[in-house]
């Protein structure tokens, strides 16, 4: 669990085995780079129930082989707990947030701020598209917007 002065971050998506892993695994390229580990716990997990124990999709992880960044991440639903214990729930597209939403009412204690990953978009492009029936250059789109907004996610943090 996240230290004291601490904060933490939890990426969601449809499978967790697409956009979610590559945002976390970009934002944990992006926080070691800056020395900012020990002040940064990053997940992710998915709204759905489908992948749960999976590794990410071999395109997501070829994608970000291709940019030198690995991921161990295995795929796991969102719990009640997260919205209690995580400061910022990022989700991908309208859908995703519909589900957290709607999960988060259902709780009493949800500490967590639910917002589109895409809201913090320099080039505004508002929702991160699922890129499963798509080819290698929807997964590289996917890594370019996760790139941008982790990386005004982490100036800006709201
Ligand atoms: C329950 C019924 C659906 C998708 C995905 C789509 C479809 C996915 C997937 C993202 C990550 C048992 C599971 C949809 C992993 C799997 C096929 C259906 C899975 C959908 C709609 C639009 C765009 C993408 N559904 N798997 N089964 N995204």
């Amino acid at each position: 669990m996240a230290e004291p002065g601490c904060k933490s971050v939890l990426f969601v998506c449809l499978g967790n085995i697409c956009r979610s892993p590559i945002a976390e695994a970009v934002f944990r390229k992006l926080v070691t780079e800056q020395k900012l580990s020990d002040y940064w716990l990053a997940d992710s997990g998915t709204v759905s129930d489908w992948n749960v124990g999976r590794s990410p999709d071999p395109r997501a992880v070829s994608c970000l082989r291709n940019h030198g960044i690995n991921t161990a991440h295995k795929a796991r639903q969102v719990t009640k707990e997260d919205f209690a214990t995580f400061d910022y729930i990022l989700c991908m597209d309208e859908s995703n947030l519909r589900d957290l939403t709607r999960k988060s009412n259902q709780i009493k204690n949800c500490k967590a701020k639910i917002e589109l990953l895409g809201s913090y978009d320099p080039q505004k492009q508002m929702i991160i598209q699922d890129p499963y029936y798509g080819d290698e250059s929807d997964f590289e789109t996917v890594y370019q917007q996760c790139l941008r907004c982790c990386r005004a996610f982490l100036e800006e943090a709201r």
